[in-house]
């Protein structure tokens, strides 16, 4: 009578299961505590004869056993599937917390869309060193022995050696590009330069300057119009104006300076174009034709036209900033302005 009452209780503990704490909850009411099926085995102790209750206990504890395992084994499953559904207990509907992310350098940002636009209409990147010689920063781009950025004043020379200096613009870069590549040349070379002025909030010692190339047969001042026209829709808005002032320098002639119409007041005027709607964005020209023949091309056969900007005055006025010093100052008022929006 009792054998087969065990034996039902050891096959209901074996089939029994649990999904969660409250099917592991009655698991325990229902074979492990005191008014369990278990424990009324047990209290039956009282009832057995004597000569029994040794053979009964034995069979009693063994169910107890059996019932405590299997218990144990109903957490262990309960818990491991909590961990696995953890991730999906989260209210998805809260707002997300402020992931700290970086930003990008507001220099970058503007050097990475001006040779995006460059390269679209077919402009290539060039690179080269930052400490030049004398011939591929001066003397290929047709400075004059006695020209004031050969001196000390301007430009950084290292180590006392006037044939060792800091470039003082990327255009060295593109005398090492015709020295080595024949025409067609589009190329762009985007960089840091260095000039040995005093820091203010308008000159800088170090600063980036993108410079761009075109040499082929039949290139002309009309295609560095509409070049830089285009750049300048693309880079500041398609309202925006181009003006082009005459200019010398010594590497390209003609030579012009580049103004857009100002980008704060439309052309009306004022105090950020001090009142003439105009902002120089950078100077450009013909390429010399010594220039040309300096670096190995037959300057009968090839024109070319180049212009240079420098990167932060792009950024300044993209941007409106006042300051060129806060550009290498890392100033995190500064810079958190530039963080994507989370
Ligand atoms: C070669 C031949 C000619 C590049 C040019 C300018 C005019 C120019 C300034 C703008 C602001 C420098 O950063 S800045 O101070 N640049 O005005 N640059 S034409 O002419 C070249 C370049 C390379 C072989």
């Amino acid at each position: 009578m009792h054998q087969e009452k065990i034996e039902a209780i050891k096959s209901a503990i074996s089939a029994a299961e649990a999904g969660n704490e409250e099917e592991l909850e009655a698991y325990r009411m229902k074979f492990i505590s005191k008014k369990s099926v278990v424990g009324e085995l047990f209290a039956e102790m009282r009832n057995i004869p004597n000569e029994q209750k040794k053979e009964y206990g034995q069979l009693v504890n063994e169910v107890k056993q059996m019932a405590d395992a299997k218990f144990q084994e109903l957490i262990d499953q309960v818990n491991l599937a909590k961990k696995h559904t953890k991730s999906f207990d989260q209210d998805l509907t809260l707002p997300p917390t402020n992931i700290a992310a970086g930003g990008i350098h507001p220099l970058t940002a503007t050097r990475q869309r001006i040779i995006e636009i460059f390269e679209r209409i077919g402009f290539n990147l060039s690179e080269g060193p930052e400490i030049e010689d004398d011939w591929h920063n001066f003397t290929a781009l047709n400075f004059p022995e006695n020209h004031p950025a050969r001196e000390m004043q301007d430009t950084f020379f290292l180590e006392k050696n006037p044939d060792v200096a800091l470039r003082t613009h990327t255009s060295s870069v593109q005398v090492r590009v015709m020295e080595n590549q024949k025409p067609p040349i589009r190329t762009l070379s985007p960089g840091r330069v260095y000039r040995n002025e005093a820091i203010s909030a308008r000159a800088h010692c170090i600063f980036h300057q993108v410079e761009g190339l075109y040499v082929d047969e039949n290139v002309g001042f009309a295609d560095l119009k509409n070049t830089l026209y285009h750049f300048a829709k693309e880079m500041f808005g398609k309202e925006t104006k181009v003006r082009f002032r005459p200019s010398f320098f010594p590497f390209t002639e003609p030579s012009a300076e580049i103004d857009i119409s100002c980008l704060i007041c439309g052309g009306k005027g004022c105090n950020v174009c001090k009142g003439s709607g105009w902002v120089e964005i950078g100077g450009s020209g013909m390429v010399d034709p010594n220039v040309l023949e300096n670096c190995g091309i037959d300057s009968k056969k090839y024109t070319g036209f180049a212009f240079g900007m420098g990167i932060e005055r792009i950024a300044m006025l993209k941007y409106q900033i006042k300051d060129l010093r806060l550009f290498t100052e890392n100033d995190v008022r500064f810079l958190r302005q530039f963080k994507p929006m989370l």
